[in-house]
């Protein structure tokens, strides 16, 4: 078994490869990187790659999956895609803009999901963050109801052949589901999720509405310092984690990655090294027993890498509730 046989349904009769890869470029690697892990990952296996509009890497991606499309090795229709919805284009007339840019700038017809970043609104214009000359940032409040309705016509538009979310709570994922009128369900919650903040409350949650929970920072996160409280400790020097993995003779990120896929979870990761790229396909190879899922879900200590604290004081914060 590999990624291109292992895919799970989603709500709307579309499947979905249950490991992605993240393409997210940390600010000290330059952007030809992303090209060269990309044609690596999809040489590997990996049908799956996540992107965003905030990340300003679509166009490369976009070249990456292109040169893989011609010389062979993959369909268009064998991708899956995912961008994301900017937080400056969420008045509904904007939501259709943002995803034509993330068109144009990967050369796509389509992305296989869209989803909503955050679920919280800021002012639009030509900052990914916009703020006053005090440095605050300019929040604004749009009704996600609305925004989700101008997801659902891009749908309709087949622009995007699934729509979901991330980073809500349960009580904004609630509002959508409770919407009168609604059209389409999301079909997936992009959270952090990993095993020191397992989302066991989530999880479940969106399982009982047949969403699926898609995992960032499955690994712990890349530890990017504008994002990331150095002082956090090292999911992956974890010592519960590294008995096991020696255990089953995997690494911790191996280890790491199976815990998610045997609960269901959709789970995305990322390398630049080709080494590490081709050693996340061993996943599919081994099995953890029932008795190890346990002692790794004890490993849950709530914590967070990415708090969003770009989005301090947000009136519509997600991370305020318990879950
Ligand atoms: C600067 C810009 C700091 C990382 C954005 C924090 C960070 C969103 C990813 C992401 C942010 C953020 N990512 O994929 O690695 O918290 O919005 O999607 S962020």
């Amino acid at each position: 078994m590999n990624s291109v046989s292992l895919r799970v349904a989603l709500n709307d009769g579309h499947f979905i490869p249950a490991l992605g890869f993240g393409t997210t470029v940390p600010h000290e690697v330059p952007k030809d990187e992303v090209i060269k892990a990309t044609k690596i990952a999809i040489d590997t296996g990996f049908r799956h790659f996540d992107s965003a509009y905030l990340y300003e890497i679509e166009e490369e991606v976009g070249q990456a999956i292109r040169s893989k499309i011609e010389d062979g090795t993959v369909k268009r229709e064998d991708i899956f895609y995912t961008s994301k919805l900017w937080s400056t284009f969420h008045r509904p007339e904007l939501v259709r803009s943002c995803l034509e840019k993330t068109l144009k700038n990967a050369q796509l017809d389509y992305v296989d999901l869209y989803i909503i970043h955050f679920p919280m609104a800021l002012q639009p214009g030509d900052k990914s963050f916009p703020r006053d000359e005090h440095g605050n940032l300019l929040a604004e409040s749009v009704d996600l109801c609305d925004t989700w309705e101008a997801m659902e016509k891009c749908k309709d538009a087949g622009l995007a052949k699934s729509i979901g979310v991330s980073n809500f709570n349960r009580r904004q994922l609630e509002m959508i589901l409770n919407k009168p009128g609604l059209k389409y369900k999301p079909v997936c919650n992009q959270v952090e999720c990993h095993l020191y903040l397992n989302q066991s409350k989530m999880l479940d949650y969106c399982k009982s509405k047949d969403i699926i929970l898609v995992s960032y920072c499955t690994l712990g996160s890349s530890r990017d310092k504008i994002w990331v409280d150095q002082k956090s400790p090292v999911l992956l020097d974890d010592p519960v984690l590294c008995a096991m993995a020696k255990k089953y003779k995997q690494t911790p990120a191996l280890i790491a990655l199976r815990y998610q896929l045997q609960r269901g979870v959709v789970a995305l990761t990322r390398s630049f090294n080709e080494k590490r790229i081709k050693e996340f396909m061993q996943v599919f190879e081994f099995h953890l027993a029932s008795e190890d899922m346990k002692v790794l879900d004890g490993l849950n200590r709530n914590l967070r890498y990415n708090t969003a604290n770009y989005f301090e004081g947000h009136p519509d914060h997600p991370f305020t509730d318990e879950y």
